[in-house]
């Protein structure tokens, strides 16, 4: 194996330690959880929301997080570097969290596949590993995997990559353009929005057809359920005896997995809780009201 003397795009966690974050990190009153899993946070693209990953990060807290891969956008850094404050933020937190004692485990996934090479290493407290096997408090096995390793036994996959994009909106915005031109040209109506629509009606299918793979192998494989990301839809639920958990994305739905003290699981929505935090006066702020 060769040697490595840094990260791929001069990540070094060995400058964490003596650095601090552009947005101070809250340390106080932390919702405490066994595990977390996130996924698909995509830093270093500007459909990241790390603005809530790191209001996530400074209100909850667990023994083990499990970074469910494509954690960091290596596809697109190489093509356009793009990397704000707040990405740096993030990274910055998880490598605290590990300093403080908490277990990470980063499953690298195919946009940052480029950290596979480093499996079985550790950086900064940070566990490399390709898949994981999570032991629940009640006595349940998880397998911990990104999930694009059953890319190639599914078709039309590709096109998901844009699901979601914000290229995705523009094509129903696009829609009332593209038939006046039509019409100018004396052609008849032709719904994009429509076509584009089928394409979500696919997306459906395509998804159960993800849940149902990954269900399957995670049988074939003994254990009692399987934890993944990739297709950036949190879900739990039982497939043919099988629990399939699915941590969702900080891209769009902006969820998290979690393991209670007993076991139960549960995914959060983060998107609402900040807005519900919001809406619901804090006693301070009632009292100045009154
Ligand atoms: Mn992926």
């Amino acid at each position: 194996m060769a040697t490595v003397t840094r990260l791929p795009f001069g990540l070094d966690p060995t400058d964490f330690s003596s650095s601090s974050p552009s947005i101070p990190e809250k340390i106080t009153d932390r919702r405490h959880y066994r595990t977390i899993w996130i996924s698909d946070v995509h830093l270093g693209t500007r459909g990241c929301n790390a603005d809530k990953l790191i209001d996530f990060l400074d209100h909850v807290d667990s023994d083990t997080m499990y970074l469910v891969g494509d954690i960091i956008d290596g596809w697109r850094l190489k093509k356009k570097f793009y990397w704000p404050a707040a990405h740096n933020d993030v990274v910055w937190r998880i490598l605290k969290r590990a300093r403080r004692g908490a277990r990470i485990v980063y499953i690298p996934g195919n946009h940052d596949e480029m950290f596979r090479q480093f499996t079985g290493l550790n950086f900064g407290g940070v566990e490399i590993r390709r898949s994981a096997v999570h032991m629940t408090a009640d006595g349940k096995r998880l397998l911990v995997l990104h999930g694009d390793e059953f890319d190639a036994v599914m078709l039309s996959h590709r096109w998901l990559a844009h699901l979601g994009d914000a290229a995705y909106e523009m094509t129903m915005a696009l829609n009332r353009w593209v038939n006046l031109v039509r019409r100018a040209m004396g052609l008849r109506y032709w719904s994009l929005s429509k076509y584009a629509k089928s394409k979500v009606k696919n997306a459906v299918a395509f998804i159960t057809r993800f849940e149902e793979v990954v269900a399957r192998e995670a049988g074939a494989r003994g254990v009692d359920g399987v934890v993944a990301g990739h297709i950036h839809a949190a879900d739990m639920r039982a497939i043919n005896g099988i629990a399939y958990y699915n941590d969702g994305d900080w891209v769009e739905g902006c969820t998290a997995l979690v393991e209670h003290d007993d076991g139960r699981m549960e995914i959060l929505h983060w998107a609402d809780e900040m807005t519900l935090r919001e809406t619901i006066p804090s006693p301070t702020a009632a009292l100045a009201a009154a």
